[in-house]
C-alpha cells in the first residue's frame, strides 16, 4: 500500500516538530511548509531533516498553498502556522488576522480546490473561550475571545466548520488549551519561566520579570497533543474536539514548581513588570476533554509537576551545552 502523505503547515514551530516525529513513527511521508527567511530557522526539526520534504509557502500567499497543495497531493493537512503569541496580536492586529484567520481560509481554498478528498486539521485554540462562559470548557462553551489573536482563531474555527458544511470537507478543528513542551518559545510563559530558573540555577542572571501571576491555564505536553490531532484525522466523520488535561494552574504555581524543582526561592528572583500585563486578560482556561477521551480515545500522559520538571531539566540541559 502506498504510503499516506502528510502536509504541515508551521512545521518548524514547537506542534509542527513533535507532529512531524509522530507521522513519521507512523511511516507517513511528511511534508512540512517553511516561509522563505534570510537566516533559515529549523532548530526544532533539524533532527528529522533527512526525513522530511520542505516546501516554500506563506499563509498570507494563495498561490504557494495551491501549488504546495497541488505538488504534494496530501491525504491529510495539519494547518498549524500561526501568528500565535498573544501579545504580539495588538501590536499586529491586521498581520495577525491576515494569517492566524484569513491564511485558514486560503489553506481551505487550496484543499477544497486541488485536493478536495485531503483531510484538514484546523489549530483552534482555547484563547477562543477568553472570557469564560462555562466552568470548564467544552465544545459548547460560546466563545468571548479577548485579544485579536483570539478573534482570527474564533474565524478560523467557523471558517473550518463552514468548508466542512458548504463543501462537505472532512474538516476538523481541535481547541486545544495550552501546550507546553522544551522547545516552547522563549517568550510564552512557561519557558521563559523554566529558562530563567536555569540561568539563575547557574549564576547566568538573577531576576525573572513576569505579568500577571494570577492567570490560571490548563497546561499539557505538546507531545501528548499532537497525537489528538491524528487521531481526529482518522474517524469516520469530521467533528470538533476540545484538548486539555482538566487541571488548571496560576502562574504563580508554575513559578513554585519551577524554581522548587531547581532548589530555588522564587520569591527571591522574580519581579512583577507592568509591561507585561495584557490590554484584556484571560484570567481562567480549564477544559474538559471528556469528548476527546470517549471519542478518540486520547488522554494526556504527563502530569502538570512533570511537565515543568522535563522543561527545566531541558533548560539546564541546554545552557550547560551551550557554556
Ligand atoms: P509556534 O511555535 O509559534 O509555531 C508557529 C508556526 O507558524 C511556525 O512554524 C511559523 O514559522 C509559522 N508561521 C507563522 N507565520 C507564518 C506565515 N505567514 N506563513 C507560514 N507559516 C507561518 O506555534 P505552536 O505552539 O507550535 O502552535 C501551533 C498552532 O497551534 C498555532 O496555530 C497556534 O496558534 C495553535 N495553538 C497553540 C497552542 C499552544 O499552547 N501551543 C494552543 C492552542 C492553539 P516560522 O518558524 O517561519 O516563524
Ligand atoms: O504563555 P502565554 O503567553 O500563553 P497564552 O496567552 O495563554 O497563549 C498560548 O496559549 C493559547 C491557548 O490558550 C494559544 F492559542 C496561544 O497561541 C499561546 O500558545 O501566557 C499565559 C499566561 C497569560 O495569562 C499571561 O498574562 O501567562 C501570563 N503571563 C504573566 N507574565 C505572562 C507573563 N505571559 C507571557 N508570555 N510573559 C510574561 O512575562
Amino acid at each position: 500500500m502506498a504510503k499516506k502523505k502528510a502536509l504541515i503547515t508551521g512545521i518548524t514551530g514547537q506542534d509542527g516538530s513533535y507532529l512531524s516525529e509522530l507521522l513519521i513513527s507512523k511511516g507517513y511521508d511528511v511534508y512540512g511548509m517553511v516561509r522563505r527567511a534570510s537566516v533559515e530557522r529549523f532548530d526544532r526539526i533539524a533532527h528529522l531533516q533527512e526525513r522530511l520534504t520542505l516546501v516554500q509557502g506563506d499563509l498570507t500567499d494563495q498561490s504557494s498553498l495551491d501549488e504546495a497543495v497541488k505538488t504534494v497531493q496530501p491525504d491529510e493537512v495539519y494547518n498549524l502556522a500561526a501568528q500565535s503569541f498573544v501579545p504580539t496580536s495588538w501590536n499586529q492586529p491586521t498581520l495577525t488576522g491576515e494569517v492566524t484567520g484569513l491564511g485558514t481560509t486560503r489553506v481551505l481554498e487550496a484543499v477544497r480546490k486541488t485536493r478536495p478528498e485531503a483531510r484538514f486539521y484546523q489549530a483552534s485554540s482555547s484563547e477562543m473561550f477568553g472570557k469564560v462562559r462555562d466552568v470548564p470548557q467544552t465544545e459548547l462553551t460560546p466563545f468571548h475571545p479577548r485579544s485579536p489573536y483570539g478573534v482570527a482563531k474564533v474565524y478560523g474555527h467557523f471558517i473550518t466548520i463552514n468548508y466542512r458544511e458548504s463543501y462537505n470537507l472532512y474538516a476538523c478543528s481541535g481547541i486545544l488549551f495550552n501546550h507546553e513542551s522544551p522547545r516552547r518559545g522563549l517568550e510564552f510563559v512557561t519557558r521563559k519561566i523554566t529558562n530563567a530558573v536555569a540561568r539563575i540555577k547557574l549564576g547566568l542572571s538573577k531576576e525573572l520579570r513576569l505579568g500577571n501571576l494570577d492567570a490560571k491555564r490548563d497546561w499539557g505536553y505538546a507531545g501528548d497533543y499532537v497525537e489528538a490531532m491524528w487521531l481526529m484525522l482518522q474517524q469516520d466523520e469530521p467533528d470538533d474536539f476540545v484538548v486539555a488535561t482538566g487541571e488548571t494552574h496560576t502562574v504563580k504555581e508554575f513559578v513554585e514548581a519551577a524554581f522548587g524543582s531547581a532548589g530555588l526561592d522564587w520569591e527571591k528572583h522574580v519581579v512583577i513588570d507592568p509591561r507585561f500585563i495584557r490590554p484584556a486578560e484571560v484570567e481562567l482556561l480549564i477544559g474538559d476533554p471528556s469528548k476527546a477521551r470517549k471519542k478518540l480515545g486520547w488522554k494526556p500522559r504527563v502530569s502538570f509537576d512533570e511537565l515543568v520538571k522535563m522543561m527545566v531539566e531541558g533548560d539546564l540541559k541546554e545552557l550547560k551545552k551551550g557554556a
